[in-house]
């Protein structure tokens, strides 16, 4: 597209730079990677930013307009006569002006003599904020969490974040009309905010909420010292040490621990009655090699339950933890990549009764409330389900089903599966799933764009 050219086009044919605050600079050497640039002052500093016509850098530059020229870089008159004839532009290229839409809103806030750090630190904000808007999806939009962190160190140390409710906003003149606490901060800063907030330590509707710089920098200050404290101390994923406490409690109560393959094929799933046609199988990524990502543990531990039934004592006790995929539409309680837990007990002692009991001791073991309601499935028939509220932490068999047959299992068995985001969605009161998955924009709850 013969278009406006990259940035790296017009620090190379300009040979110099324009600062946030409109300092013109000398260049003296830049790298690029496939995305940003790395631009080298003549006076030391080193900047870099994304290599993109249209980015804020291009625009400053092609507009040839700066306020100062920097002391240190000791520009020539030649280079900044150069600069601002535009002498860069380069005929063979025809440069449309096309709109720019703006991401981030512009930044107003000035405070007295401060004025241009204010506004230079607001713009390196804006841009975040951009950032934020783009990574942040569904998650962000949803979000407000209360985190009540339990006995785990590795929790999030949210719930006791607090921001002074006195901040005292200071409305600008044009700002003096009364605004509604909803329209306080702009869409695209309220969805930042959402994803700051780890818990609802800050009703962002309330009206007596400072500034939205004066709060975001707050609260990315909050989130980075509680990511250092992590790492200060526990170091531990909360997921992969939900994992460890999951499993330590299953062996200590007698269940045997499994790891099988998360591909598996793709005929265990009619094997499983889900037939072509069923909802389930439409969710099923399968793989070109008739093969398929596991949407449950089941099917492999069925035939376990065959194999090892021929080797251990009765009762056979097994479990198996790990990653599940299923497509998914529905946002905040489902995940496409997710952990289950599924532990299932074969021969003596399968009763209800008894299958109730062991969920309740490795609820209270975990410290999550629940209830348990009774469902309907198309792959067991009568399920067992435990709730929290409206959501289903597990599934719950009582066999024998007719199904058994097919996996050559021919005992009395009793199983549940739990998702392990669910039970931390659960534990920590995350409005979102996401806080606590297998994920880069969350660690331990926390957004990690800070
Ligand atoms: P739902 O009805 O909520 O979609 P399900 O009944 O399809 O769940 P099951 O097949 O019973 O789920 O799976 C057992 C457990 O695995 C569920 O109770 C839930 O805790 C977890 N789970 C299932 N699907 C997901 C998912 N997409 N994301 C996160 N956890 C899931
Ligand atoms: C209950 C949830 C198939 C006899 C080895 C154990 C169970 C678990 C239901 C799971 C599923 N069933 N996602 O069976 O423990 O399979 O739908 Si077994
Ligand atoms: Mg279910």
């Amino acid at each position: 597209m013969a278009d406006r050219p990259m940035l790296e086009r017009l620090v190379k044919l300009n040979d110099v730079w324009l600062s946030r605050k409109d300092v013109l600079h000398g260049v003296q050497r830049y790298e690029v990677s496939t995305k940003k640039i790395r631009i080298h002052t003549d006076c030391g500093e080193v900047i870099t930013v994304n290599n993109s016509r249209r980015s804020a850098s291009a625009r400053a530059l092609r507009n040839s307009k700066y306020r100062k020229v920097c002391k240190h870089c000791k520009l020539s008159d030649e280079r900044i006569n150069r600069f601002v004839a535009k002498d860069f532009y380069d005929p063979g290229i025809t440069y449309v002006e096309a709109t720019v839409k703006k991401s981030a809103p512009k930044k107003v806030m000035k405070k007295g003599a401060g004025s241009t750090a204010v506004t230079s630190a607001g713009s390196s904000t804006a841009q975040q904020t951009a950032a934020a808007n783009s990574t942040v999806q569904q998650a962000a939009t949803t979000e407000n969490n209360a985190v009540q962190p339990q006995t785990s160190a590795s929790a999030p140390a949210a719930a006791s974040v607090s921001v002074p409710a006195t901040t005292p906003i200071q409305p600008t003149a044009k700002e003096n009309v009364t605004v509604s606490a909803n329209e306080k901060y702009s869409p695209s800063q309220r969805k930042r905010l959402e994803a700051l907030l780890v818990s609802d330590e800050i009703d962002l509707d309330s009206p007596d909420l400072p500034p939205f710089e004066e709060l975001e920098a707050e609260l990315v200050s909050k989130r980075k010292a509680e990511l250092v404290d992590i790492y200060e101390n526990s170091r531990e994923h909360m997921l992969a040490k939900l994992e460890r406490d999951i499993s330590a409690f299953l062996i200590s109560k007698g269940f045997i621990e499994i790891k099988s393959s998360i591909l598996i094929p793709e005929e265990y799933i009619i094997k499983m009655g889900i037939d072509k046609d069923v909802e389930l199988s439409k969710q099923v990524f399968r793989t070109d090699d008739g093969k398929c990502l596991r949407p449950m543990l089941a099917p492999v531990l069925y035939n376990y339950l065959h194999r090892f039934g021929k080797v251990m004592p009765d009762p056979l006790k097994i479990f198996e933890i790990g990653p599940c995929y299923r497509k998914e539409s529905d946002g905040s309680s489902h995940l496409e990549e997710f952990t289950m837990v599924n532990f299932c007990q074969m021969g003596e002692g399968c009763t209800r009764e008894n299958l109730v009991q062991l969920i309740d001791e490795f609820l209270t073991y975990l410290g999550i409330s629940y209830e348990i309601e009774g469902d309907e499935c198309m792959v067991y028939g009568a399920t067992v389900d435990v709730m929290h509220g409206d959501l289903e932490l597990s599934s719950a068999v009582v066999g024998p089903v007719p199904m058994d047959m097919d996996w050559g299992v021919d005992k009395p068995w009793i199983g549940a599966g739990f998702g392990l985001e669910r039970l931390l969605k659960a534990k920590y009161n995350f409005k979102n799933i996401k806080r606590g998955s297998r994920s880069e924009f969350y660690y331990n709850g926390i957004y990690t764009n800070l």
